[in-house]
């Protein structure tokens, strides 16, 4: 995976003539912000979450060791991985310091090639990470958000429209007997159905909060937040009669047959509050995905 993204570093030294040879060493490679003070280097830390911190020990005010501590005890900047360039060199230091929670230690004077290689070992695991991270959010198959993806972004918004006591509308999905269509023109022709369908997501939903997700086999699943349920209604209907148009090439042995298929909605919407937990928003979701298969598919209910 490629990613032409610029790493930033925050720099910590109280001595401007060390943050000079720092900065000449790794700019304009990585962007750079500098720190003198352990305060700063905190504020810093937060406004700017660096990708990469490295940090001096002896600082005028707060010690870099419990700068680091902080640095572990806060949500936002646990997971950024510090490397601290200390004149200490003792062994205590060293071992005090990877007992902290650095991931490295590189004692003053230090070679500018080791500095060097050394923070970029670990932005290359920090790049790692982000890969695997983002993989787990992904389904493979159709390249939306997985249902883990769902689940964590539904309470965020869950969260931030109860904040704002605005809506969020949540539309449940499934295709219609899907178990035909596989059975008809077989799996490799289902998973493209399903690719088809998640094309007819992407090209109907035009607000950059919209979230399509795959929940598994042949059911998704839209958030829709700061929507109504008459907007809800309306992006509902329109995906219920741009899947019901859509035509899909079916590649079966003797020809290329056009095929077509259609998909259930249940749509709810609601300004949460004390009176329905996240859970139970969606539980109903589902009831009405359930109402519309039973009035005959191919339609939306609410
Ligand atoms: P209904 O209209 O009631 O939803 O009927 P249905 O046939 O769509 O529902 P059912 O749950 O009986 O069948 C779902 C089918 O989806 C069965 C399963 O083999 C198929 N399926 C699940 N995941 C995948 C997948 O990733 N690819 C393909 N091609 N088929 C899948
Ligand atoms: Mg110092
Ligand atoms: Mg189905
Ligand atoms: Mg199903």
């Amino acid at each position: 995976m490629e990613n032409h993204q610029q790493f930033t570093l925050l720099v910590v030294d109280d001595e401007k003539t060390n943050l000079m040879v720092l900065h000449k060493i790794l700019y304009p490679e990585y962007n750079i912000i500098t720190a003198t003070s352990g305060e700063e280097a905190l504020s810093r830390a937060i406004e700017h979450l660096p990708d990469l911190i490295l940090l001096d020990i002896i600082l005028p005010d707060i010690n870099g060791f419990d700068v680091l501590l902080q640095l572990k005890q806060l949500s936002e900047t646990r997971n950024i991985p510090v490397i601290i360039v200390s004149g200490l060199n003792s062994e205590g230091a060293e071992e005090k310091g990877f007992f902290f929670g650095a991931v490295d230690y590189i004692t003053k004077p230090f070679k500018n090639t080791i500095v060097k290689a050394r923070v970029r070992t670990h932005l290359q695991t920090v790049q790692n990470i982000r890969t695997i991270e983002k993989l787990g959010m992904i389904d493979t198959l159709t390249n939306i958000a997985n249902r883990r993806s769902f689940n964590e972004r539904i309470e965020m918004e869950w969260r931030r429209a109860i904040r704002k006591q605005v809506p969020i509308s949540l539309l449940m999905l499934d295709v219609d007997r899907f178990k035909i269509y596989n059975d008809t023109y077989g799996h490799p022709q289902g998973d493209m159905l399903l690719r088809t369908i998640t094309q007819v997501f992407t090209d109907t939903l035009n607000r950059p909060g919209d979230m399509p997700a795959r929940l598994g086999g042949e059911e998704f699943a839209i958030i829709l937040p700061d929507t109504t349920m008459d907007a809800a209604l309306s992006v509902a209907e329109k995906i219920r009669s741009a899947v019901e148009k859509a035509r899909i090439i079916a590649a079966v042995p003797e020809a290329d047959i056009e095929t077509s298929t259609s998909i259930s909605i249940g749509v709810i919407s609601t300004v949460p509050g004390n009176e329905e937990s996240l859970a139970s928003f969606i539980v109903r979701a589902d009831e009405y995905l359930y109402a519309a298969k039973n009035s005959g598919r191919n339609r939306v209910c609410s």
